[in-house]
């Protein structure tokens, strides 16, 4: 690729510049859990992701603009719309997990919103709801509160940012759930164009950027299984790790057991074989 110059690298994707408008986002196969980035690949974990967020653009168009160009023909790069990305990260909870439980039982509060009480970990909340966060300079992220996000992008982005990620959280946790995937949060990044419109950016909806859990095992009172890392979860807790740089090498069998689990997810929520999008990735674009 002599015309795109390395931009940066996030933990598991790659971002280069092709022109003054627009970016190459790379997705590869690395995985990360519990922030640090394990030594061993899932092969297509890359372009799963990638297929998933296409999926989402296309389908989500009505609601909001996106950074979508163009999906190339090796299933996990995407050519996008250069904007000037918001500072805050648009977390949409619709159901209580993570920082939003450890908040909840510590204020009976997430990111100002006063919550019912007696809710345990795991509960659906009566609506879903918009708790933006910040980068951490630890490469954390962190919870701010309304104010804060409003004072970081303004009272009409602000609100202009939550409408949007409440609408597509909606829209994409109802399509997930008839299909046996319950999404229980998840982040939206947006940029500015040049016209001054609101863009989504980033990747969307996959189980990198949200909380993916198998419907038919919710259980709510405690901690939920994830769709797609738990095989690897359970098997570095197995090892003993002390969750610090660097990560276990997995062994043939969770590699295996997780691709699966990502292509599955793939399929469920696409409706398109996975074999089908390998061969013509513009399929989920329709
Ligand atoms: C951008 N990030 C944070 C790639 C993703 N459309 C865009 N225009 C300008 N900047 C960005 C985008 C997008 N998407 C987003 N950084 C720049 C997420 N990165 C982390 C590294 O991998």
């Amino acid at each position: 690729m002599p015309d795109a110059v390395h931009l940066g690298s996030g933990k598991v994707r790659e971002l280069y510049a092709l022109d003054a408008g627009r970016l190459l986002l790379v997705a590869s196969d690395r995985i990360s859990t519990f922030d640090v980035v394990l030594p061993t690949e899932i092969p297509d974990k890359g372009r799963v992701l990638t297929g998933l967020s296409a999926f989402w653009f296309a389908r989500t168009r009505p609601i909001t603009p996106n950074h979508l160009l163009a999906l190339r023909s090796d299933a996990r790069s995407t050519e996008c719309r250069r904007l000037t990305m918001l500072p805050i990260e648009c977390v949409v909870r619709g159901y209580l997990a993570g920082s939003g439980w450890k908040d909840y039982q510590k204020t009976g509060e997430v990111c100002g919103h006063r919550l019912p009480p007696g809710l345990r970990e795991s509960d659906r909340l009566p609506a879903p709801i918009f708790t933006p966060a910040t980068k951490a300079t630890s490469g954390h992220d962190e919870n701010i509160t309304r104010e804060h996000a409003v004072r970081l992008v303004g009272a009409e982005r602000f609100a202009e940012a939550e409408r949007l990620s409440t609408a597509l959280y909606r829209f994409a946790a109802e399509h997930a759930s008839a299909r046996g995937i319950l999404i229980a949060d998840t982040k939206f990044e947006f940029g500015v164009d040049g016209d001054g419109r609101l863009v989504l950016g980033d990747e969307a909806l996959t189980p990198d950027s949200s909380r993916f859990w198998p419907a038919d095992e919710y259980t709510p009172g405690g901690p939920q299984p994830s769709f797609d890392k738990q095989f690897v979860r359970d098997f570095c807790e197995k090892t003993g790790w002390n969750k610090t740089a660097p990560g276990p090498a997995l062994p043939p069998d969770v590699v295996a057991g997780t691709r699966a689990r990502y292509v599955e997810a793939f399929e469920r929520l696409t409706g398109v074989p996975f074999t089908r999008y390998l061969a013509d990735p513009q399929v989920v674009l329709g």
